[in-house]
């Protein structure tokens, strides 16, 4: 697998407090990583997700040099929905770093390449030759197969199953349990809708609902 460049010296911020945030922190606890606190505009001071308390805004942030922290982004994503995405743009302009964070249950072959940013998350698989790019979140139990390339911005939520040889472009949502078979491309800006069977290639901002029978 290669190098997601984690050092053991440094702390780790979160962003945001809601649910992702939760999965998050839950990773960090599950690799033995520090975390000195949460930043959410809006969650009261003291406010603790698995015991870790918020201890103010973004500006906060901004009181830390970039060379003494790491960032963990807490925002999930839904279709149509930029925080995490814009969150990231302006704190890395700063010069802050998002580690790859893999949750110690996930499974990843030695060949998979994760990019700045990428969350991958319990029970997930990656199979040789899968390319996952800058803050895409592989959600829980997902599973990518061989030589799949995912883009930038991506979530494939939790339950998706993708077979081997599938290209999927940037800023795509895969929902909740959807399966795609082997080599076919989903482009640029799609949705999935959850639980879609895809069995065809899609072009970009597309948004595509299946129900199975
Ligand atoms: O489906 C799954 C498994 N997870 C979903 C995830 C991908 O997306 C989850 O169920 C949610 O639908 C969603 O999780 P998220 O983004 O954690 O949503 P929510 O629980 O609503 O929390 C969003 C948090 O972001 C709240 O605590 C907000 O206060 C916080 N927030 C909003 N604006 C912000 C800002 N935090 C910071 N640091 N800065 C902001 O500008």
């Amino acid at each position: 697998m290669a190098s997601v460049g984690l050092e053991y010296d440094k702390l780790f911020l979160v962003i945001g407090a809601g649910g992702h945030a939760k999965v998050v922190i839950d990773v960090l606890h599950g690799l033995k990583f520090e975390i000195k606190g949460i930043v959410d505009p809006n969650s009261q001071k003291g406010f603790e997700l698995l015991g870790v308390p918020v201890i103010g805004d973004d500006n906060i942030v901004y009181d830390h040099n970039p060379a003494n922290i790491f960032l963990a982004n807490g925002i999930g994503a839904l279709p149509e929905e930029n925080l995490r995405w814009k969150l990231a743009k302006q704190l890395r302009e700063k010069g802050y770093y998002f580690p790859a964070l893999i949750h110690k249950s996930a499974i990843i072959a030695d060949s998979v390449e994760l990019k700045e940013g990428v969350q991958v998350m319990a029970g997930a698989v990656l199979q040789p030759g899968v390319s996952i790019n800058q803050d895409t979140i592989i959600n829980t139990h997902a599973s990518i197969d061989h030589d799949c390339d995912i883009g930038c911005r991506c979530h494939i939520a939790p339950g998706v199953t993708i077979s081997g040889g599938v290209n999927i472009g940037d800023d795509v949502h895969v929902g909740t349990g959807s399966n795609i078979i082997q080599s076919i491309s989903i482009g640029n800006n799609c949705v999935i809708g959850a639980g879609a069977l895809v069995m065809n290639s899609i072009p970009e901002k597309t948004k595509f609902i299946s129900r199975r029978v």
